[in-house]
């Protein structure tokens, strides 16, 4: 494509934004910002640094909450629960955009696309195991992408599920995410929830996308303990693209004051942050280097191995038109995928049915759970952040205009049991 035909592709693609109806995936954008990747990859993302997830679980055991170390070995684990997170944002938010402004639209995943893959234990002593990755389009509309990450072998899982809604302004596309993520250390007994921050992208007019994160997000322990991350970009706390503040207090009530602050982190998610004591402004130890851990990729079955649902093997047509850049071709592979999906829901309605989704399933956190089982974590999590219960902007809390009353407490959560019991579909 030459510059002139990207440019006027582009002034096109700026002009159907103006008209945007909040469904992302109808957006048609130029060839050269579409990317070969399914969003329901994305969930990965959570597991690129097996080794920080893990590692709460060697802080302490079940016993250390209740002995006269308690609370000392409860802030550790939540200080490292952050330097996970924290870790996690490269790979989720710049991965695909490390030179500012290549950010791209990836493909929409169809219902029931999965993606799946594990992290081997690279370690000497062996002692992380290893992590397994299901991810799974739980829904089409609204879009909706549930995820499991588990380490058996340390009784470590994470689970959650995300969705979006964008608006346009006059200069960006912002985004707030729907989902929430449920850290849970079944050998500890400790459970953390992590909310999903609001982002926009910016670099649309001079057609160069990069994505910026904005507001707060969560990180709420059974412990008690809390972490508030504030996200700016260029030009609020440090000038910088990419800066966060998190502060951990001993609850929520203490969450009130940011003098309160057991801790406070300051940097670049992208880059490099520092810890210091209390409130400070002192860049006293690093927290955290980015650039200096390189991300573990998942290791992904061969397409020729995988199942018709799984997503490279899915998309591979789609994904090979768009590597070469060939729109017509792009369009057509991507209408056998659509035509194909539309026949399915036919079918299913002639025949009174309904998709039924593989490995998760919805849970009305709000209903008394079964005999005998726990109640849903997020019940306890949610009351102890003051977070909103129901299907709402993630990090809404309670009251919120956000926090709205006609929403369902309605959550995607994973059935082990299905995946123990799969027969078709290997890791
Ligand atoms: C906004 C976004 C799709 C959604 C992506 C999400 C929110 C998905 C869940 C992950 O856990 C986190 C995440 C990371 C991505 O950064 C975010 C995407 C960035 C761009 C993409 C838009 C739909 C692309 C719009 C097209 C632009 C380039 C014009």
């Amino acid at each position: 494509m030459t510059d002139a035909s990207k440019s006027s592709s582009w002034t096109s693609f700026l002009k159907s934004i103006a008209s945007y109806n909040g469904d992302l995936s109808s957006l048609t954008a130029p060839p050269f910002i579409l990317s070969s990747t399914s969003l329901s990859e994305f969930s990965q993302f959570w597991g690129e640094h097996p080794d920080l997830l893990i590692a709460p679980n060697f802080i302490g055991d079940k016993e250390s909450l209740n002995g006269p170390d308690a609370d000392k070995i409860a802030l550790e684990r939540i200080v490292a629960v952050t330097r996970w997170f924290i870790s996690t944002l490269r790979s989720q938010y710049c991965s695909r955009n490390e030179e500012l402004g290549s950010e791209k639209k990836p493909l929409n995943p169809f219902l029931g696309e999965l993606f799946l893959g594990k992290w081997v234990d690279k370690s000497e002593d062996q002692k992380l195991g290893e992590t397994i990755l299901l991810s799974e389009q739980v829904s089409h509309h609204p879009p909706e992408t549930a995820y499991a990450i588990f380490n058996d072998k340390n009784k470590v899982q994470l689970q959650g599920y995300n969705g979006i809604r964008a608006s346009i302004s006059a200069t960006s596309i912002n985004v707030k995410q729907f989902g929430h993520a449920i850290l849970e250390f079944k050998e500890l007994g400790e459970t953390f929830l992590c909310t999903l921050p609001p982002l926009h992208i910016e670099g649309l007019i001079l057609a160069s996308p990069y994505v910026e994160l904005e507001g707060r997000s969560f990180i709420q322990s059974s412990s008690g303990y809390i972490t508030v991350i504030e996200y700016s970009g260029k030009g609020y706390f440090s000038g910088k693209k990419n800066s966060f503040k998190a502060r951990i207090y001993k609850d929520f009530a203490a969450s009130k004051s940011k003098e309160n602050a057991l801790y406070t982190i300051s940097g670049q998610w992208s880059g490099i942050s520092y810890i210091s004591k209390g409130n400070s402004k002192e860049k006293d130890e690093l927290f955290y280097d980015a650039h200096s851990k390189n991300p573990e990729h998942l290791v992904v079955k061969p397409i020729e191995e995988q199942n018709d649902l799984e997503s490279r093997k899915a998309w591979k047509s789609v994904a090979d038109a768009i590597k070469i850049g060939n729109y017509d071709l792009i369009h057509k592979e991507k209408s056998t995928i659509e035509i194909a999906q539309r026949e399915l829901r036919e079918k299913e309605s002639e025949s009174g049915t309904s998709w039924q989704t593989r490995w998760f399933d919805e849970v009305d956190v709000n209903s008394s759970p079964k005999n005998g089982e726990a109640a849903d974590p997020l019940v306890e999590l949610a009351s102890l952040a003051n977070l909103s219960r129901r299907d709402v902007v993630s990090g809404t809390q309670v009251g919120d205009k956000d926090d709205k009353a006609s929403a369902p407490a309605v959550h995607w959560r994973f059935i082990r049991a299905n995946w123990d019991n799969e027969t078709e579909i290997k890791v």
